[in-house]
């Protein structure tokens, strides 16, 4: 592929000196900012991941922050998640859906306070959409962009690495809690999230400035534990189960067909948008679903367009996400079935650009 242009359309990070240092070889655009995709290979940054601890770049998650006394009736407005239980110092992983019930977003809320909500959002315009909902409901609450950008630790030597630098308070922090740590004269909220199954946590960078100097400070912190600079691993991900905003479903699908209906409480979630066509969906249940799936054979390339799913001569469905994985030794694939077809080890083909592949649909890669 041909390289890519800059401009100042595409975001450079507070991290990016330190990504180019460590000899990033390719990025995608995520939320109008470079993310990091290969550092070594696909192959190699995985195997790391599983056995280390990596530092990502993960400033393009964006925070979208709710600043005001609407703001918790905002983000309920939002998701079809119950929010009443929430507590600040938590976050929840939540789908937001338009008035259809058709998926705009599956971010990441962060409650800081009862007033004082983030949003950290996959990569689709929700800046415009909540500031939409605000403005025409009049509601009393500020919402934009701030200086902040996630810097995520991951790997099975997160919580030593992370302890390294910001104590051992960061061991008691439990999964999608967030507790607040100081960085020379920042404050800083440190969860236990991030986009990959090894565990870690995520530094949400509130002041741009201070970038580098967290970022080498992790490195030096790091260098008797092989740290390396890392990013989302598309075939980690993939054994994972994580879903990829834009790829793996869009606004054409409901949470419930991307298996997310175990986060939405259209019984309670009272003044949600959307509520109405997804109580229906929700009842009826979705004819369509994500799954896991194996596809068998050489090695395929990148998918950049649904790969159709094929029963003989019928098409029952679709490729999003495909990566060969050394440790199945099969590749591992995110795919949308057909209600007819979807059920664990029900055998398939799939048209991918090199011609057609067996395939078998799984129950999960992970357990
Ligand atoms: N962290 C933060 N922001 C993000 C992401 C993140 N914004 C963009 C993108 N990732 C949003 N999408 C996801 C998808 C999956 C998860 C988080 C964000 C995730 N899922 C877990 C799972 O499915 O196993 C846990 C879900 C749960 O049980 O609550 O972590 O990664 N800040």
């Amino acid at each position: 592929m041909a390289l890519i242009s800059p401009s100042r359309r595409l975001r450079r990070t507070p991290f990016s000196k330190g990504v180019e240092a460590a000899g990033v070889k390719s990025y995608t655009v995520y939320n109008r900012m470079l993310l990091p995709t290969v550092f070594e290979s696909p192959e190699a940054d995985y195997h790391h991941l599983k056995n280390h601890v990596q530092i990502w770049d993960v400033s393009c998650e964006r925070q979208v922050e709710l600043r005001g006394p609407d703001a918790g009736r905002l983000m309920q407005m939002l998701t079809p998640r119950d929010l009443r239980r929430m507590l600040p110092g938590q976050c929840y992983y939540v789908p937001i859906v338009d008035e259809t019930g058709g998926m705009l977003n599956d971010p990441v809320a962060v409650k800081l306070a009862e007033d004082r909500w983030w949003i950290s959002i996959a990569d689709s315009d929700l800046l415009l959409w909540v500031k939409g909902i605000a403005n025409g409901y009049r509601l009393d609450v500020l919402v934009d962009e701030p200086d902040v950008s996630p810097l995520a630790v991951q790997g099975p030597k997160a919580e030593d690495l992370v302890a390294k630098v910001f104590g051992p308070r960061v061991r008691d922090i439990r999964f999608f809690r967030f507790d607040w740590f100081q960085f020379q004269g920042m404050d800083l909220p440190i969860a236990r999230s991030g986009y990959s199954k090894q565990g870690g946590f995520e530094i949400y960078v509130t002041d741009k400035r201070m970038g580098m100097k967290l970022w080498d400070a992790l490195m030096e912190a790091g260098a008797d534990m092989d740290v390396r600079a890392g990013c989302p691993n598309v075939i980690e991900r993939i054994e994972g189960g994580l879903l990829s905003y834009g790829n793996d479903m869009t606004e054409d699908n409901t949470p419930h067909e991307c298996g997310l209906g175990r986060f939405c409480d259209t019984a309670t979630a009272i003044g949600c948008i959307g509520r109405d066509a997804l109580l229906r969906v929700a009842k009826e249940g979705p004819v369509q679903q994500i799954r896991p799936i194996e596809i068998h054979g050489e090695k395929l390339p990148p998918v950049d367009y649904a790969w159709p799913v094929m029963a003989g001569t019928i098409r029952v469905g679709q490729i999003t996400s495909a990566a060969y994985s050394p440790d199945f030794g099969v590749h591992v694939a995110i795919g949308m079935v057909k209600i007819t077809h979807w059920d664990a080890g029900t055998e398939l083909e799939v048209n991918t650009p090199d011609g057609p592949r067996k395939a078998v649909v799984r129950e999960a890669f992970w357990a």
